[in-house]
């Protein structure tokens, strides 16, 4: 299939339903603020949250609620579920299921500062399953407002064919000047207007630059007979949990992200590289020994 087919634009949610989903997500904001910063005035998410996940992962704990959920899983489940020669009820949401935002100019690094990319190339990672990945801006994204780009080779840092990930963010932000010259001439990007989502299969991509605050939601799904059959008990039962007890599912990201957080609170003068690693939690940035 071409690469372009690969990574389609296609209108998807009412635009006031993204109004909502952002509004939520400013809600998450303050409730994160709270549950773990306090009112320490200077411990506020907002300085703090690009030095904790560029990527924003630690946003995925609160913005489970029914709402955000049904919004994004009806309106992505029925348009994908062909892909997978199923019915939509028949698809199972990956773990990795979060809102995301960047902070346009709030740097954790000399190298993230300089970099063409804000998110590394990447192959998305649905615990070893085929899946489908989502992505949903809550604004128009233009080349200038951190839209996620592809590539027009994926070998060109070396990838194997497999998908298995060569860079992470910080292996990519601390070495950009031997990637960036490369990815200038590789990289493909495509406008979201507010209420489009990209889908994507598991090819590369990163996503550029921004200078504004950039939300989105990043979503991806399975077939659940897939998840049936996974060999790893403790990674089926995770699935399990965040389709069919997905209240469990989020008191138990909580209480990981709360203790990971009360660590970072805890080291406030570890430096940079130790405190994001160590909040650091997903599975498709671990890079290839
Ligand atoms: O939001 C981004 O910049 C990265 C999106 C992405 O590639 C992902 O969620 O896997
Ligand atoms: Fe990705």
């Amino acid at each position: 299939m071409k690469l372009s087919k690969q990574f389609q634009v296609l209108d998807m949610v009412e635009k006031q339903k993204i109004d909502r989903l952002r509004f939520l997500c400013d809600l998450t904001i303050e409730q994160i603020q709270r549950e773990y910063w306090g009112e320490e005035p200077n411990l506020s998410i907002s300085n703090h949250i690009s030095s904790i996940t560029p990527v924003g992962r630690l946003f995925s704990v609160l913005f489970f609620n029914e709402e955000v959920r049904n919004i994004v899983d009806n309106a992505i489940k029925r348009i994908i579920s062909n892909r997978f020669d199923t019915a939509p009820e028949e698809l199972y949401r990956c773990p990795v299921y979060v809102m995301r935002v960047f902070l346009g100019n709030d740097h954790i690094s000399e190298g993230h500062r300089r970099a063409l990319l804000q998110t590394e190339p990447h192959f998305d990672n649905a615990f070893g399953l085929n899946g489908v990945s989502a992505w949903i801006p809550f604004h128009d994204v233009g080349r200038e407002d951190g839209g996620l780009c592809y590539f027009d080779d994926e070998s060109f840092l070396g990838n194997s064919i497999d998908g298995k990930n060569v860079l992470n963010f910080e292996k990519y932000y601390d070495n950009y000047h031997k990637y960036d010259q490369d990815i200038m001439t590789r990289l493909m990007f495509k406008s979201v207007e507010k209420g489009q989502c990209i889908l994507h299969s598991k090819i590369l991509h990163g996503a550029l630059k921004t200078r504004k605050n950039r939300y989105s939601f990043n979503a991806r799904y399975v077939a659940k007979r897939d998840v049936m059959n996974m060999a790893n008990k403790s990674e089926r039962d995770l699935y399990i949990s965040y389709n069919e007890d997905f209240d469990k599912a989020r008191l138990d990201h909580m209480n990981r992200l709360r203790l990971e957080a009360n660590r970072y609170y805890d080291n406030l003068k570890l430096d940079q590289t130790t405190k994001y690693k160590q909040l650091h939690y997903t599975n498709e940035f671990e890079v290839k020994k």
